[in-house]
């Protein structure tokens, strides 16, 4: 999982490669950012945005919600995907216009063709929210890659290695930013620093990020 597949990305100014298996699409999801901002309302005037309980008994500070097939849930009993929103037991919202497609899109990018993700959680940060160093390994084909989009304020990400140990870099992640990791780099520790107070033009005082999955 290295060399070629990701010699013609590398190439393009836009793209940087963060390793072997990760790739950063600079403005990638921009032109379709109202899109999926109007798809986020709607998947929340649903399924509304909650602060969930870790299984340590912290309350996250990240407030989340989900679309797809399957959700991403934490409580008391632990983390696991769900098809039912436990708030009211209903299905999960179905994936907006332009979600999967950008999801795919991105993807194929980093040379990951045909991923259909059947899960997109969605993650809301205030000032102040954070995300502690973790490992994203509730999906069941860990070969299938996870697409991240960033919206609204921008973020100080995390990338750290396959041990919770290894020094982590440092990446601004702005409104209109994409993610794909996948390969060697899927099971790489990473979070993301506590969001600065601001205004984002379109978005307002928050910073969302979509996750897209494959959980089975
Ligand atoms: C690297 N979200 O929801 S997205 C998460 O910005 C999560 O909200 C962060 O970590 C956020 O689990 C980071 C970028 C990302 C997502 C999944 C990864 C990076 C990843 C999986 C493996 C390695
Ligand atoms: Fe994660």
């Amino acid at each position: 999982m290295n060399g070629d597949l990701f010699a013609d990305v590398d190439r393009r100014p836009w793209a940087e490669r963060l390793g072997p298996g990760s790739l950063i699409l600079r403005g990638f999801a921009l032109a379709e950012a109202p899109v999926l901002q109007a798809g986020i309302a709607a998947v929340t005037a649903a399924a509304p945005l909650r602060r969930m309980q870790t299984p340590g008994g912290f309350t996250m500070s990240v407030a989340m919600s989900n679309c797809g097939d399957l959700g991403w849930v934490s409580d008391a009993s632990g983390y696991r995907y769900a098809a039912a929103d436990p708030q009211n037991g209903a299905p999960w919202p179905a994936m907006p216009p332009g979600f999967h497609e950008l999801a795919g899109d991105a993807a194929q990018q980093a040379g990951f063709a045909g991923f259909a993700p059947d899960a997109c959680l969605i993650n809301r940060y205030e000032p102040g929210a954070r995300m502690s160093l973790h490992q994203d390994r509730d999906e069941r084909d860990l070969t299938q890659p996870i697409v991240s989009v960033s919206l609204g304020l921008p973020a100080t990400f995390l990338f750290g290695g396959l041990r919770r140990a290894e020094p982590t870099q440092r990446l601004v992640l702005q409104h209109g930013d994409v993610l794909v990791w996948g390969g060697p780099d899927r099971l790489r520790y990473h979070g993301v620093l506590a969001l600065k107070p601001g205004a984002h033009p379109a978005v307002g005082a928050y910073r969302f990020n979509l996750t897209f999955r494959r959980a089975r």
